[in-house]
């Protein structure tokens, strides 16, 4: 299995998942912004130039949620993933696609508008509803975590490799957190796993 993987982006998600079943991986490392990530050969691979990519055998997927479920149904024997007669199993769609579905779009544009648009580009109207949002749907998050160690309950599932790690980005990158008390601990619950630092370094 090889994973096509950069530090500090989506891909570590992935990374995060292997690493806590344990299963073997080869990782393909890139810098955010190479070049090589924009060559055909990678183009094939994904059409934006983007990570993460899983190969695995005849298998090449990407979008990291598609690929952490891929992953789970194949290689978890259950693992991650809440049985689908309890209730939980809703919850756990529900967290697992909040981080793509609400968290990372205004998410995409804080970074854009702080970090990779040269400043005169930036307009100050785009970062201040980008934090708005951000707010609006961390405050789900936060209480949503108001009695729960994880996501879903007191186990750690996949929605929690998905919208746990948005919430970490979302931290990383400076966003308040003071009026969210139930996030800072549960970014260092999951940060503190090995696995998730494993990830983090490749
Ligand atoms: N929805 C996609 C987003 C993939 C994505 O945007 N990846 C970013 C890193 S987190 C990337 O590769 N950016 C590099 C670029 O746009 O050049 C997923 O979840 O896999």
């Amino acid at each position: 299995m090889k994973l096509y993987y950069a530090q500090n982006s989506r891909a570590v998600r992935v990374a995060w998942l292997l690493e806590e079943l344990r299963i073997d991986y080869e990782v393909e490392k890139f810098n955010l912004g190479d070049s090589a990530m924009r060559e055909p050969e990678y183009l094939a691979r994904h059409p934006m130039g983007r990570v993460p990519v899983l190969e695995d055998g005849e298998v090449q997927l990407f979008e990291s949620g598609a690929i952490i479920q891929y992953i789970l149904a194949k290689y978890g024997k259950g693992r991650f993933v809440p049985s689908i007669a309890s209730t939980d199993f809703a919850d756990y769609l529900q967290w697992f696609h909040y981080a793509e579905g609400m968290i990372m779009p205004p998410m995409n544009t804080y970074v854009v508008e702080t970090i990779l648009l040269p400043p005169e580009r930036r307009t100050e109207i785009n970062v201040k509803r980008s934090i708005k949002l951000l707010g609006q749907m961390l405050k789900a998050v936060n209480t949503n975590l108001a009695e729960k160690e994880y996501l879903v309950g007191s186990e750690l599932t996949g929605a929690d490799f998905m919208t746990g790690h948005a919430v970490v980005m979302s931290q990383r990158f400076g966003i308040d957190m003071s009026d969210k008390p139930h996030l800072p601990p549960y970014v260092e619950r999951l940060t503190l796993r090995q696995a998730f630092q494993r990830a983090s370094t490749k």
